[in-house]
């Protein structure tokens, strides 16, 4: 085959992607990142983890409150994280006697968050439209492919799943996190090392995106102190045009299927879609990069109350 009858690189979803996505609310495209984009990634979360001073930070731990969400993370180092980069460890890297911590500092780290994509040059040039390394899937062309007319990028993390220690997330919704009325919220999660049953890889229910509305939402609590609360929703549960298609169904109904990926996959992530991932007790890390989209374009509205505030400059623009 000569170089010009070398197919282009997908640069958008396909109709069969597109379809799965709808049907599941979540889809896997196995290498989406070539090798060289997922070491540089990787180098550059460990380069990020090796600057942790633990003699100037808060001891904030990266705590989602169970299954109620009561008692998640909230002190004004973590509501201040949405224009910088910022450490949060896991609940089990302290000694539940001492307090002390039991691991050397890159290994207690449960996150790392939440402005990567605008703060470390490696993970901005993801969202980069005109870089040509061979990626498939481009943030921007999924966007456009999902029918996002002024996609906004926020909330980008590093998520260790550290070895022995790594936190269980329990099922949720990443609407209930960054919700717009109505929600629009899409999770772009990649995997930078193998994602496997033993070190706790996402698994998901399928089809819940059309029955699970958001019922609850994480948001500020109210004046100028700290903390987060999760109350009920009172706006739209469903994004615009799911209203038609939506299942009634019982929450608990279905069984959660397993996503075990290889380094590089891209995992797009529905944001009324049941998704968990279980602790990490093996040997092996597992660490992933991840952000978010939602929609900023008029008749979307990004609630004032939510944890994730927009910084000065506003929210990512990802359509140059
Ligand atoms: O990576 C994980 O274990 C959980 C990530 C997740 O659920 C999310 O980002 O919404």
């Amino acid at each position: 085959m000569s170089s010009s009858d070398t197919p282009a690189p997908t640069e958008g979803l396909t109709p069969s992607q597109l379809a799965s996505f709808a049907r599941d609310g979540y889809l896997i495209i196995p290498s989406a990142l070539p090798h060289s984009t997922v070491s540089s990634l990787l180098s550059e979360a460990h380069r990020l983890l090796s600057t942790l001073d633990l003699s100037t930070h808060p001891l904030t731990r990266f705590l989602t409150g169970g299954d109620t969400g009561d008692n998640h993370v909230g002190d004004a180092y973590f509501l201040s994280s949405g224009n910088k980069i910022h450490f949060f460890l896991e609940d089990d890297a302290f000694d539940p006697t001492t307090g002390q911590l039991t691991k050397p500092p890159h290994r207690a780290v449960n996150k790392i968050g939440h402005y990567l994509h605008a703060l470390s040059p490696p993970f901005a040039s993801l969202l980069d439209p005109t870089k040509n390394d061979g990626m498939l899937a481009r943030p921007a062309a999924v966007a456009r492919s999902l029918g996002f007319q002024d996609p906004r990028v926020l909330q980008s993390m590093v998520i260790c799943k550290q070895p022995e220690i790594g936190g269980a997330v329990p099922p949720h919704q990443d609407s209930t996190f960054l919700y717009t009325d109505p929600p629009s919220a899409v999770g772009f999660w990649y995997a930078l090392e193998d994602a496997t049953v033993e070190n706790g890889c996402l698994s998901f229910l399928p089809g819940s995106h059309k029955w699970a509305g958001v019922e609850r939402r994480l948001v500020r609590k109210g004046g100028e102190g700290e903390g987060t609360e999760m109350v009920g929703n009172e706006g739209s549960r469903f994004p615009k045009g799911m209203r038609e298609e939506r299942e009634e169904r019982a929450e608990g109904e279905g069984e959660y299927v397993l996503g075990e990926v290889k380094a590089g996959s891209l995992v797009l992530i529905h944001g009324n879609l049941l998704h968990k991932s279980e602790q990490n007790l093996s040997s092996k890390g597992r660490i992933i990069y991840t952000f978010h989209v939602i929609e900023g374009a008029e008749g979307w509205e990004y609630d004032g109350r939510n944890w994730l505030q927009p910084p000065e400059e506003g929210f990512t623009k990802l359509y140059a």
